[in-house]
């Protein structure tokens, strides 16, 4: 496209170069505020329910009202991938807790900062096999679920950012964090599967990970190939001596791990849970029924 990207915000949309927020926002200033990463396959926002759903799960959590329905959210999301003429999008949604003062008092912003981002981004899944990358077991915990807890997808990323950091000087390419009490909890931005003896595992809610909608999804496709799906407890013991592991999320789609730490992980490619949960995940997310459509005349979008 010749034109600059158009951005939504607050109800209006703004060229790129002139979608700006104060430096008394307090999503600035101090994180305060909370996001959804979704995406756009085929001209159809996939399981945009779902992400509008946990983004209010998320407000609700930090106490943050939001200044549209449910609804008017979903269309908001739908018209900046329209405006911006998108069939394959990475779309990122985001509400601040708005301006304020220098203190951290939240009744102090009057007005949440509601943007909206949609940038072209074409899929990694299809035919070919999946990509394989490194990972190391980072030194950095994720935070307890009465703290930063990774249950509200929040602006908060220090600990991913830093985790990843620490992967990328180790020569990886992501990151596994830990959780307080040392189970394996999530990637930096994704959420880890394992498979040992053709059974599949994930770490459960439980420990304050991000309720992942592709994890969601990959759970329920388990199922669905008759593989068996556990969500537990997984130790950083199980994670080096899998057959397996994988990364699902929204941007990283579905991505094997061929080593952990250094520690090679069965041949270093792609195994066949991995390769199967791939080729059928490519097929899902091309599914009418599993996405909200951009551009036919909506009946009913969230
Ligand atoms: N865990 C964490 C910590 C995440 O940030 C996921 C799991 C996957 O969740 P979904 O709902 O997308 O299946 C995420 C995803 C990126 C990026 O650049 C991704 C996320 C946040 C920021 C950046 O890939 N969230």
């Amino acid at each position: 496209m010749d034109r600059e990207p158009l951005i939504y915000m607050d109800g209006k949309f703004f060229e790129k170069s002139k979608a700006v927020v104060s430096v008394f926002d307090h999503g600035l200033l101090y994180g305060d505020g909370i996001f959804e990463g979704i995406r756009a396959y085929n001209g159809s926002v996939f399981r945009l329910r779902e992400h509008i759903d946990r983004l209010y799960d998320s407000a609700k959590s930090i106490r943050l009202s939001l200044p549209l329905t449910k609804h008017e959210m979903g269309e908001a999301v739908l018209e900046t991938v329209r405006r911006n003429e998108l069939k394959d999008a990475y779309i990122r949604l985001v509400v601040t807790r708005g301006s304020g003062d220098l203190g951290i008092n939240p009744a102090l912003c009057k007005n949440p900062t509601v943007f909206i981002i949609a940038e072209p981004m074409a899929s990694i899944l299809g035919p070919r096999e999946p990509m394989v990358v490194k990972v190391i077991v980072s030194s950095i915990r994720r935070d307890s679920v009465d703290a930063t807890s990774h249950e509200v997808k929040s602006l908060n990323y220090m600990n991913s950012i830093l985790a990843k950091m620490e992967a990328t000087s180790a020569g990886a390419d992501d990151a596994i964090l830990l959780d307080h009490r040392g189970f394996v909890s999530e990637g930096s931005v994704t959420n880890i599967f394992i498979a040992k003896g053709g059974k599949v595992s994930t770490p459960s809610t439980a420990a304050g990970i991000l309720h992942g909608i592709t994890r969601d999804r990959i759970i329920k496709l388990c199922s669905d190939v008759g593989l068996d799906i556990t969500e537990r407890e997984v130790t950083p013991f199980e994670l080096l001596t899998a057959d397996e592991v994988f990364l699902v999320g929204t941007k990283s789609e579905l991505v094997a791990v061929g080593s952990v730490s250094g520690v090679r992980l069965g041949t270093g490619a792609a195994g066949p849970i991995t390769k199967k949960l791939y080729g059928e995940f490519s097929k899902v997310v091309l599914r009418p029924e599993e996405g909200t459509p951009v551009y036919e005349a909506a009946t009913e979008s969230v």
